[in-house]
């Protein structure tokens, strides 16, 4: 059994998605980062860094449980132990791992920062915004670009797809708009029909905030709290 602490963020939905298309057992237990549970101590021992998704698997390598935390090494260790998903074959492997990497290192962190400084900031700042619009812009004529001539990141549908959906769903609040990018949307819409798909966007979703984040929630994420433990 596997056990899951998320909340229905594109992180989150990562790994929610990844366990629907690979089948393989698990509990899912919430964390709400807007009430600051990612700060109680015993959510810290799986994930020192305060971030949603982790995991532990009761069933790790050798039989002893394993803790994961960073939603990437958390894709490939689910694509292994299924078996699925992320290829065996080394160049399909690499080609596969280094879309997903582009998604941890790039697609992430810059459409994250779109979406703070054009929707969370206290004040709209025009430099941040118009530097991380136009970064989340560019990414996404990259993968654009990528998919011109190909129905998927990298092969066959893979964890690298995973990985980089979820983002792209909240693509009105980063300022970007699908019909500038037509491979790209024709590549969202297939991932999004996916049945798998469709089940993991809905884990958790009754628990997602309505109406952005209230004063309290921003504090516990952008203000004090955050920056208290380090
Ligand atoms: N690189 C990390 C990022 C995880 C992350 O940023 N998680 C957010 C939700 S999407 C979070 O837990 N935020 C809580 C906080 O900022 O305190 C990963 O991919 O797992």
């Amino acid at each position: 059994m596997i056990d899951v602490y998320t909340w229905p963020t594109p992180n989150g939905h990562k790994i929610h998605i990844m366990l629907e298309e690979v089948g393989l057992a698990h509990t899912i237990h919430a964390i709400d980062i807007g009430a600051g549970d990612q700060f109680n101590p015993d959510f810290l021992v799986i994930s020192p860094n305060n971030r949603i998704p982790a995991i532990v698997d009761q069933d790790g390598p050798g039989g002893a449980p394993i803790a994961l935390f960073e939603s990437g090494a958390i894709l490939i260790y689910l694509a292994e132990k299924a078996g699925q998903l992320l290829p065996a074959e080394p160049r399909a492997r690499y080609e596969t791992l280094q879309w997903l990497m582009f998604q941890m290192g790039g697609v992430g962190p810059m459409l994250g920062q779109a979406h703070h400084f054009r929707n969370y900031a206290p004040e709209q700042i025009e430099y941040a915004v118009n530097r991380y619009t136009n970064e989340a812009g560019r990414l996404y004529r990259v993968i654009d670009k990528r998919l011109a001539d190909r129905e998927y990141l990298a092969g066959d549908y893979s964890s690298a797809d995973i990985a980089t959906f979820p983002w792209l769903r909240s693509h009105e609040n980063q300022g970007q708009d699908l019909d500038d990018t037509p491979n790209l949307k024709r590549w969202f819409e297939t991932i999004a029909a996916r049945p798998a798909v469709e089940r993991g966007v809905e884990v958790l979703a009754d628990r997602r905030r309505k109406g952005g984040f209230s004063d309290a929630q921003k504090e516990i994420l952008f203000g004090a709290t955050q920056f208290a433990r380090h």
